[in-house]
């Protein structure tokens, strides 16, 4: 009921991934500063929050009526967070919530935590592979609730790379080994992996994350604003 109505929030902000987990799948198997928060009670039930390519429209509408949000240095994180937190409070549990884009204090190993929940799997090229959507997605958070997880069984995960043979570790080791690797490299990679080719991102929502510059995204929603028109 809580991951019901916790998923389906975010999902309505372009938040389309929401998975289940154990707290101590993940801690047993991570060192102390990697681990989450439990309530002082091992087996809460927490939840891994991403999105697919369904997150750009959501995010472009709510730019344009944000001017404070389209200012941000980190707009998709401003945005991840105030969806995610407020869904969240919604459910009336005390919750705890790391955010994938933390580093140093607080930091989640948020691929590892996507295969244990059975979310997603982490590919040779360091990329976390969805059974549907390849690997484009992004993992955003995990948020602990502070209720018993019901009777869970943890997922094995099928690697969807076992019997793969398109290389993308290779283009992965080549870009890494790289003096200067761009943007289009690391594309690169990514489009390597033959997985979830029709979800790949729009071209827009490609050139933001992967170049990060805020003008990309103005140009984007008003854009958006214009072909609605
Ligand atoms: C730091 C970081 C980076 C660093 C990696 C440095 C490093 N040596 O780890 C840099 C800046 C290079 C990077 C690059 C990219 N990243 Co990055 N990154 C992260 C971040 C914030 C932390 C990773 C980490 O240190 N985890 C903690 C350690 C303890 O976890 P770990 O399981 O032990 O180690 C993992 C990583 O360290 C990684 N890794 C280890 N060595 C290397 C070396 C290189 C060169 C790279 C790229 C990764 C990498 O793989 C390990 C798992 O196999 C994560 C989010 C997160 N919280 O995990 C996103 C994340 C992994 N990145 C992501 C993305 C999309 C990218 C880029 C495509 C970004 C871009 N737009 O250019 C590129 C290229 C990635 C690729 N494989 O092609 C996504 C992956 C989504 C997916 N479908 O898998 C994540 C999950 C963020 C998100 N919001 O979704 N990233």
């Amino acid at each position: 009921m809580i991951l019901a109505r916790f998923g389906a929030q975010c999902s309505a902000g372009g938040l389309d991934l929401c998975q289940a987990l154990r707290v101590d799948w993940y801690n047993n198997v991570v060192d102390e500063p990697l681990q989450l928060p439990t309530f002082g009670v091992p087996n809460r039930l927490a939840a891994i929050v991403g999105n697919t390519s369904a997150l750009w429209r959501p995010l472009l509408s709510s730019l344009r009526v944000n001017p404070e949000l389209m200012s941000s240095s980190n707009p998709v994180e401003d945005y991840c967070v105030e969806l995610i937190s407020s869904a969240a409070a919604a459910t009336g549990t005390a919750t705890e919530i790391r955010w994938a884009h933390s580093v140093g204090r607080g930091m989640v190993a948020i691929q590892r935590l996507a295969q244990l929940a059975g979310l997603a799997f982490l590919s040779p090229a360091h990329l976390s592979v969805h059974a549907t959507y390849g690997p484009w997605i992004a993992l955003r958070a995990v948020a602990v609730f502070d209720v018993a997880a019901p009777n869970m069984k943890a997922p094995r995960m099928v690697s969807p790379c076992d019997r793969c043979d398109e290389g993308c570790k290779r283009v992965f080791d080549q870009v890494s080994q790289k003096q200067y690797a761009g943007w289009r490299d690391w594309l690169a990679v990514r489009d390597a992996c033959p997985h979830g080719r029709e979800h790949r991102y729009c071209e827009d929502q490609i050139i933001y994350h992967y170049k990060k510059d805020p003008r990309t995204l103005r140009t984007s929603a008003n854009k958006d604003d214009f072909e609605r028109r």
